[in-house]
C-alpha cells in the first residue's frame, strides 16, 4: 500500500498521533521542542512511528471530523441534514466587505448578507433612494464587531449594532426586516473599533475610537503626538442619537459591558502614547479603562461639558488621572480583547503582548472608585493562557477559552481556579488546548456574551487558512472553525471558509430571533417611500402611474404580482431624471421581484408586500427593456415591461 503522504506530512500526522496518545493537554507546539530534544535528528524514528500497525494510510487520529466520525458520534451532532434547520444564528461581521453576514449555526451554512456599508448589486443596496440616504455617498467600510440588542442580560430580538471602523460609524440593522436601518457618524473619532451595547435594556450602544487624534483634528497639534485624545462614545441603541462621550488620553480598543448598566469597559494598548509600532510597544503595562456611567451622565447633566469642532455633543474630559469618571486599571503590555463572564462577575483582558489574561472582579471596582483599593487591586487573577490571547468565550460553566493567535491554539481554563493560583494556591488553572487552523483571531461560543450561555458551540476565527482549503489563488479564505465544547476534550469538527474578513461573530439560540416572512412596512424605508408617495397621492400598493414632477423629472409608481409588472410600458423624455418606484404586492413568502432597466445601470430587489425606489437618468432615446431578475415564475422571463425614450 503506497503512502501519497509526503513525508514532512508524514511527521507531522505521527507527532499528531503521538500526541494524542500521551496527553491531550500538550500541544505540538511544545512537543516538538520535547521531540527533538529526546530524538536529535528525530524525522525517521518520528516516521516510523506512523507505520505502527502495518498501514500509514490510516493517519493519526486528527481533531476534526474523522476524529469525531471515529469516536462514534460522541458529543453534539454537527451535521444538519438536507431539510433541517439550525439551533442557532451565528452574526457574523464581513470585515473589510462592509456587510454583516448570518450562518448557521452548526451547520456553518451562509444564510444570508446584509450590506451595511456596501453597496450590493443584488438587492441595489447602496444606490436605491432610501438606502442612498443611509451611506451618503460612502461606498466602503470596515466591519468588525458585532452585537445584538440586550433586555435582561439576553438577546431581545430587535436590533443588530454594528461598527465602521474605516469611517467612524456605528450601523443598526433590524431583526425583523435583516436590513440595515440606521447608520450615524461618531465625531471626533477615528478608528471606531470596540462596541458594545448595554446589557440590562435596550440601553446606550459604547464605541471606542482606536486612533487618537488632535481634538479638534483641524490642522492644529499635528505635529504634538502629546495632545491627540480617543473618544469614548456613547450612543442611544433605540434612538441612534450620540449622547456624550468621554475624551481620554489612551487608545481605545476593544470593548465590553457589565450586566447592570454600572460600568463599561475599554483595553488601552497605547497607553504611551506613541505614535510608530516601537513607541505603543515601549511599556510593559497599559491599561483596562473602567467607565463609570452614573458618573459621566451626572458630569454631563450638570454641564461639566465641553464640545469640540462642530459637534454639538457634550465631551467628559477625563484625561490625565483617575477620576470618578474613569478608572485605569493596570494590566500586562497591550491588552486586546475585553469580555464578561456570563455570570457578571468577571471582565477578562487578553494581554496580546503578554501570555496572560487579567481577571478584573467587577464587584471590586465600586471600591476601586471610592478610592478604598487600588485599581490593580480589582485584579484577581492573571493565568497564563499562551503567546498573544486576543479574545474570551465562555461556556457558563465557569470556564474560560481564550483564543491565542501566536500559537494557533484556543486554551481552556477554569476562572476559579486561575483566581485560587492567583492567591497563591497550587492549582493549573489551564485545562486543556486545541490546535486551531491558524492563528486564530476572534472566538466565540454560543450565548457567550449573555447570562444563557450554553457551553455547546465555540467557533475559532482564524485568520490565515493556508492548506486548509483547495488552493484559490494568493487570497485565500479566512477559516472558521466549529468546536463542540461539550466533549471530555475539544473536539474540532468543521472548518468552514469565509470570504474575507470577518473579525467577530455572535451565536444565537435561534428561539430569539423572529424575523418576518413578508415585509410589514412599519420600517424606515418604507416611511420614507410612503411620504415622497404621498406627495403625488398615490397608494403604493395598488397605483400605477407616470407622474411629470417638472420639466425633467418623472415618477413612475408600479406594482408587481408574478408573473407581470403591472405598468408594461411607459414614455418618458431624453434627459428625464426618472424616479421609479415598484410594489411587490405579492403576499406570498420568498416571492421577491426585482427591477433592472437594460443599459441604465439600475437594479434593485424589492421583497414580498414590500417597495423600493431607484433613480436615473434617461439618457438615450430608444426603446429600453426593463425586466425582472430574481426568479419568481415559470413566466418569470416574460415578466418585463418597456421604457420608451423620446
Ligand atoms: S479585533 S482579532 Cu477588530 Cu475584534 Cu480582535
Ligand atoms: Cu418577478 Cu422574476
Amino acid at each position: 500500500m503506497s503512502d501519497t503522504r509526503s513525508r514532512k506530512q508524514q511527521i507531522i500526522d505521527s507527532l499528531d498521533a503521538q500526541i494524542a496518545a500521551a496527553s491531550p493537554h500538550s500541544t505540538r507546539r511544545n512537543f516538538l521542542s520535547v521531540a527533538s530534544a529526546l530524538v536529535g535528528g528525530g524525522a525517521v524514528a518520528w516516521s516510523m512511528a506512523g507505520c505502527e500497525g502495518g498501514t500509514t494510510t490510516t493517519t493519526a487520529p486528527k481533531t476534526g471530523a474523522t476524529a469525531a466520525k471515529s469516536a462514534g458520534h460522541e458529543g453534539l451532532e454537527y451535521e444538519v441534514a438536507p431539510g433541517k434547520l439550525d439551533d442557532y444564528y451565528g452574526f457574523w461581521s464581513g470585515g473589510q466587505s462592509g456587510e454583516l453576514r448570518i450562518l448557521g449555526v452548526p451547520s456553518m451554512r451562509e444564510l444570508k448578507r446584509i450590506p451595511v456599508f456596501n453597496t450590493d448589486a443584488a438587492t441595489g443596496y447602496g444606490r436605491d433612494d432610501w438606502s442612498k440616504t443611509l451611506l451618503k455617498g460612502k461606498v466602503s467600510g470596515d466591519t468588525h464587531h458585532v452585537h445584538l440588542s440586550y433586555t435582561d442580560g439576553v438577546y431581545d430580538g430587535r436590533y443588530v449594532y454594528v461598527n465602521d471602523k474605516a469611517q467612524a460609524r456605528l450601523a443598526r440593522v433590524r431583526i425583523d426586516t435583516m436590513e440595515t436601518d440606521t447608520i450615524i457618524d461618531l465625531p471626533n473619532s477615528q478608528g471606531t473599533h470596540g462596541i458594545f451595547p448595554q446589557r440590562h435594556k435596550t440601553g446606550l450602544v459604547f464605541c471606542n475610537s482606536e486612533f487618537r487624534t488632535p481634538q479638534p483634528n483641524d490642522g492644529r497639534d499635528m505635529d504634538d503626538p502629546t495632545k491627540y485624545a480617543a473618544l469614548h462614545t456613547a450612543v442611544d441603541g433605540e434612538t441612534m442619537e450620540v449622547k456624550w462621550q468621554v475624551m481620554v488620553e489612551g487608545n481605545l480598543d476593544l470593548c465590553a459591558t457589565d450586566y447592570e448598566g454600572k460600568y463599561s469597559f475599554a483595553c488601552c494598548y497605547n497607553s504611551e502614547g506613541g505614535v510608530t509600532l516601537e513607541q505603543m510597544m515601549a511599556n510593559d503595562q497599559d491599561y483596562l479603562y473602567v467607565f463609570n456611567l452614573a458618573n459621566i451622565e451626572a458630569a454631563v447633566a450638570a454641564g461639566k461639558t465641553m464640545t469640540i469642532g462642530d459637534s454639538k455633543v457634550p465631551v467628559v474630559d477625563a484625561r490625565g488621572d483617575n477620576s470618578p469618571l474613569v478608572q485605569r486599571v493596570p494590566v500586562p503590555k497591550s491588552p486586546h480583547g475585553v469580555n464578561v463572564s456570563p455570570d457578571g462577575k468577571y471582565a477578562v483582558c487578553s494581554g496580546k503582548l503578554s501570555p496572560t489574561v487579567s481577571v478584573v472582579d467587577i464587584s471590586k471596582l465600586a471600591d476601586v472608585f471610592a478610592g478604598k483599593i487600588k485599581p490593580r487591586d480589582a485584579v484577581v487573577a492573571e493565568p497564563e493562557v499562551g503567546l498573544g490571547p486576543l479574545h474570551t468565550a465562555f461556556d457558563g460553566r465557569g470556564n474560560g477559552y481564550t483564543s491565542i493567535f501566536i500559537d494557533s491554539v484556543m486554551t481552556k481554563w477554569n476562572i476559579d481556579k486561575a483566581i485560587r493560583a492567583y492567591a497563591g494556591e497550587k492549582v493549573d488553572p489551564i485545562i486543556e488546548k486545541i490546535d486551531v487552523h491558524y492563528q486564530v483571531g476572534h472566538c466565540n461560543a454560543s450565548m457567550s456574551e449573555t447570562k444563557d450561555a450554553d457551553g455547546k458551540w465555540l467557533v475559532a476565527l482564524c485568520k490565515f487558512s493556508k492548506d486548509r482549503f483547495l488552493n484559490v489563488g494568493p487570497l485565500h479564505p479566512e477559516n472558521d472553525q466549529l468546536i463542540d465544547m461539550t466533549t471530555e476534550h475539544l473536539k474540532l469538527v468543521k472548518d468552514e471558509s469565509t470570504y474575507s474578513e470577518p473579525h467577530d461573530a455572535v451565536i444565537v439560540r435561534r428561539d430569539l430571533i423572529n424575523p418576518l416572512k413578508v415585509m410589514d412596512r412599519k420600517d424606515k424605508r418604507h416611511a420614507f417611500l410612503e411620504a415622497l408617495a404621498a406627495e403625488d397621492g398615490v397608494d403604493l400598493k395598488s397605483t400605477n402611474k407616470v407622474v411629470r414632477k417638472g420639466p425633467h423629472k418623472v415618477r413612475v409608481y408600479m406594482t408587481s404580482q408574478a408573473p407581470a409588472y403591472n405598468t408594461t410600458n411607459f414614455e418618458v423624455k431624453q434627459g428625464d431624471e426618472v424616479q421609479v418606484f415598484v410594489t411587490n404586492i405579492d403576499n406570498v413568502e420568498d416571492l421577491s421581484h426585482g427591477f433592472c432597466m437594460s443599459l441604465h445601470d439600475v437594479n434593485f430587489l424589492i421583497n414580498s408586500q414590500g417597495t423600493n425606489s431607484f433613480t436615473f437618468t434617461a439618457d438615450r432615446k430608444g426603446v429600453f427593456w426593463y425586466y425582472c431578475p430574481w426568479f419568481c415564475h415559470a413566466l418569470h422571463l416574460e415578466m418585463r415591461g418597456r421604457m420608451l425614450v423620446s
